[in-house]
């Protein structure tokens, strides 16, 4: 690592080529002499390179990860992926870091192998290519794959020698797992009914995959202070979560009498981050669909050269639009692109459709008459391969060889004929899996918890089964509610977002440490947008069970007529539900 302020030969001429070559493209990057950003090639050859940052941080200041990348970019070390293949050798040092660019994580102690995390754009499959993830899973991995709530594969169990053999793979399939990790935009979301739903606005997936190939082929954007999601919604009737992405496209309508064409439109929202307990927000925009990709490059790239390089804690898009605001920001962003952006008041957009609960399971009517997509249960993501091939068989023979995954971690199957609907449904009872209305076992999100997560404190998927099971037994639900587990504040199952939210914990029990969760109540995403509160703090898992069998059914006996769940907590502060549930809390 070279921490003093000198730069060798190589990196001299790695950041003039680096500097040179953007520049050319017409954006920004390279520092004069006195710290100025410039795009001007010549002022950045004159600079003093020996005192240069990483965009504008002095090297010794940057964070763990910030030094690795400065060391060696994480897309080039192809030569010692194939090399430690051969030796069947597991990362070391800041190349587990970099594995991360090739969506390869090592996540050992929870696991000795790696992880592939793929990318799926716009969360669709072809159905030749979830037989090729499924080989993945069967030939190098643990024998099962996880749908993840970013619509996307993680295959685990993967070992040193084959990790070079599942890239290849991948890029075959025509995939990538490139980026899918670290400090890069992460797989691109969209609407998993876009093109399809009757009530979408318009079909997003062209913009996905555009994002999608942007990203992957824009080398400086693999180094962004710090990870970065991305979706787009279609007005729909499914929610993707958009709104806890760092950037959210929302398709909308506007209509006549106002100073601008009516037309089809995106609102844009900024800085979701639910597990710092953030929703993105209306930044004011309204976008033409053709601007959408140019303009989240722009964002991309301030970030990048804007965003904090030196603590990790503070490094999201969030912060940076906290600490200029949201109109410095569109400034910058304005700076880069050759046409105006255009602000337009959100309340003269048309309203967005309202969203169906679980309307990511059943069978439901397509745009195209005579069709119908059907959501298929898919309990906490977990595919076994004869399962996964089985999908694709069924997509092949009822649908058009397709298949969309969900941020609930489960699948669509989309274009099956009403007439075939039931020969349809039988074969997928043959295969373990069915579509049928569950109001609790439908609406269970977990992250991988210990099986596989070096931080989870408890194990989320298994205890997510058990709490669905329990709760079906006991509880007759006349409305679907989501249960969310995460294993530890990160919140990749984003339990702020969840009806129910149990983020893992340790918690002590007769001087025992043993596995249990903080329990919030009331979140939810889009049209019920909010954050949930925490109620049960620190609650050993065993008694989970029948302390939320107490809460839904306290709920239905005591709720107003057609009030939801989620009204029903919203309308109790924390110390009237603690107090209306006390009684089911085990001391
Ligand atoms: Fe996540 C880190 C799993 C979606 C917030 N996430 C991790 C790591 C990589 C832990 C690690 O660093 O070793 C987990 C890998 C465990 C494993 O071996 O499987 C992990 N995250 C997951 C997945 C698989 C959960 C799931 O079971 O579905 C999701 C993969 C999505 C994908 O396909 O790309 C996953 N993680 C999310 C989401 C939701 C989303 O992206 O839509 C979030 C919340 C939103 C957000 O942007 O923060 C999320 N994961 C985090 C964080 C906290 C980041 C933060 O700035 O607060 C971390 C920790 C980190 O990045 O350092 C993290
Ligand atoms: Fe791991 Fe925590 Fe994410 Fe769960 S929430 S996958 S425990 S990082």
């Amino acid at each position: 690592m070279n921490t003093n302020q000198e730069f060798s030969p190589v990196q001299k001429q790695y950041l003039q080529g680096f500097f040179t070559g953007v520049s050319q493209r017409g954006f920004f990057v390279g520092q004069t002499a006195n710290g100025q950003f410039t795009n001007d090639p010549g002022a950045a050859e004159g600079s003093n390179l020996a005192e240069a940052t990483v965009f504008g941080t002095p090297i010794d200041e940057l964070s763990k990860e910030e030094k690795i990348k400065y060391d060696q970019h994480g897309l080039d070390i192809w030569d010692t992926m194939l090399d430690n293949a051969a030796k069947d050798k597991f990362p070391e040092g800041g190349d587990v870091f970099r594995y991360k660019f090739h969506g390869l994580f090592y996540v050992t102690p929870a696991q000795d192998s790696l992880m592939l995390r793929c990318r799926i754009p716009g969360c669709v499959l072809q159905a030749h290519q979830m037989v090729g993830l499924a080989e993945i899973a069967e030939d190098w991995g643990g024998n099962y794959a996880h749908v993840t709530t970013r619509g996307n594969f993680q295959i685990r169990e993967i070992q040193a020698k084959d990790s070079v053999s599942v890239i290849v793979k991948m890029r075959e399939l025509g995939l990538t797992a490139q980026g899918s990790g670290a400090d890069n935009v992460r797989n691109i979301t969209a609407s998993p009914t876009s093109g399809f739903d009757p009530l979408e606005v318009i079909d997003v997936l062209p913009l996905a995959k555009a994002m999608h190939h942007y990203i992957l082929n824009n080398r400086d954007l693999y180094d962004l202070p710090r990870k970065f999601n991305i979706a787009f919604d279609n007005g729909g009737a499914v929610s993707v979560c958009a709104d806890t992405n760092d950037i959210a496209f929302y398709a909308v309508r506007v209509g006549e009498g106002h100073d601008i064409e009516p037309s089809v439109y995106f609102r844009v929202q900024l800085c979701g981050i639910t597990g710092h307990k953030q929703f993105a927000t209306d930044c004011g925009l309204l976008l033409k669909p053709d601007e959408c990709v140019t303009v989240a490059a722009a964002m991309l790239r301030v970030f990048q050269e804007n965003g904090d390089r030196t603590n990790r804690k503070k490094a999201r898009l969030k912060y940076l639009v906290d600490k200029w605001g949201v109109e410095k920001y569109l400034e910058e962003v304005g700076k880069k692109l050759a046409f105006d952006l255009r602000y337009f008041a959100l309340q003269s957009c048309e309203p967005r459709q309202p969203i169906t609960r679980h309307g990511y399971i059943g069978v439901y009517p397509q745009k195209q008459a005579g069709l119908n997509y059907v959501g298929v249960t898919c309990p906490v993501g977990h595919m076994t391969p004869d399962q996964m091939k089985g999908v694709a068989r069924l997509a092949n023979k009822y649908g058009q060889g397709e298949i969309r995954l969900t941020a609930w971690q489960n699948f669509i199957i989309p274009h099956i004929a009403t007439a075939e609907l039931d020969a349809f449904k039988a074969e997928l009872k043959e295969l373990g899996m069915g579509c049928e209305h569950d109001h609790i076992m439908n609406g269970l999100v977990a992250c991988t918890g210990n099986a596989g997560c070096k931080f989870a404190a408890a194990g989320t998927k298994a205890h997510s089964l058990k709490l669905g099971e329990h709760l079906k037994q006991t509880v007759e639900l006349d409305q679907p509610i989501n249960i969310h587990l995460t294993g530890c504040p990160n919140s990749c199952a984003q339990h702020y977002v969840g009806d129910i939210g149990l983020q893992g914990v340790k918690v002590k029990v007769d001087g025992e440490s043993v596995e249990g969760y903080h329990i919030v109540l009331g979140g939810g995403v889009d049209d019920e947008q909010g954050i949930a509160e925490e109620v049960f703090p620190s609650v050993p898992f065993n008694d989970i069970p029948p302390l939320l069998e107490g809460v839904l059914k306290t709920y239905l006996e005591k709720r107003e007529s057609g009030e939801s769940f989620i009204q029903f907590t919203r309308r109790h502060s924390t110390e009237q539900l603690k107090e209306l549930f006390s009684s089911h809390v085990v001391h």
